[in-house]
């Protein structure tokens, strides 16, 4: 296989696990005033960010990546949910889960453990990295500005964070090549340009 045969392979690949359309929310802490149950501790030292990205602009299957740094500590299996709303501000506006439920809203919640959406730290350090794949019947579009939630050993909130766009590490990649490439060209066109000029000069002489 040639090296190049390998890199597009390569390419296809980080491509699939990254996806095409991409969000991402800094986690803080849960500043809700109007809720007494956020552990001051952890509020203190939550940090990290979500990273969810979609295939196609169409697709409500996301790849959910969560990289926690500061959180509950020994946390098994502990919630991390997109939720309804689309601050960290007020925890009645907040609200519950965010999925579709179906016409009939039978459509169970997937923001749950059986599907995935949960994360596990050890008991010294309060740190998480993991990915799970999710559909909660919404969209790129439909999850833009909401609120990622973490939750503790109890249920109890404390971590918080608003998806927000941002371009996918892809994207990110080959928009650095572009430049990298464009400005070869230019140093190139530069180049021919000096030395155009060097020959004018000398037909001039
Ligand atoms: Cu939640």
């Amino acid at each position: 296989m040639s090296v190049l045969t390998k890199l597009v392979i390569l390419f296809y690949l980080c491509q699939s696990v990254v996806g095409d359309f991409c969000l991402k929310a800094k986690l803080g802490r849960y500043t809700s005033e109007d809720y007494d149950k956020v552990d001051e501790d952890l509020a203190k030292t939550i940090d990290g960010h979500v990273d969810v990205s979609f295939a196609d602009l169409d697709t409500t299957e996301m790849t959910f990546k969560y990289n926690i740094y500061g959180g509950a500590k020994g946390c098994n299996k502990c919630g991390i949910h997109i939720h309804e709303g689309t601050t960290c501000m007020y925890h009645q506006i907040v609200k519950g889960h965010y999925w579709y439920p179906g016409r009939d809203g039978k459509v169970e919640d997937p923001w749950t453990e059986k599907y995935g959406a949960v994360y596990s730290t050890n008991p010294s350090i309060g740190d998480a990295y993991g990915s799970f794949k999710i559909d909660a019947g919404l969209n790129y579009m439909a999850n833009l500005r909401h609120a990622v939630v973490l939750h503790d050993d109890n249920g109890d909130r404390y971590g918080c964070g608003i998806l927000e766009f941002v371009e996918c590490p892809a994207h990110t990649q080959n928009t650095q090549n572009t430049q990298n490439t464009q400005k070869k060209q230019k140093k190139a066109k530069k180049k021919k340009n000096k030395a155009n000029k060097a020959k004018g000069r000398r037909r001039k002489l």
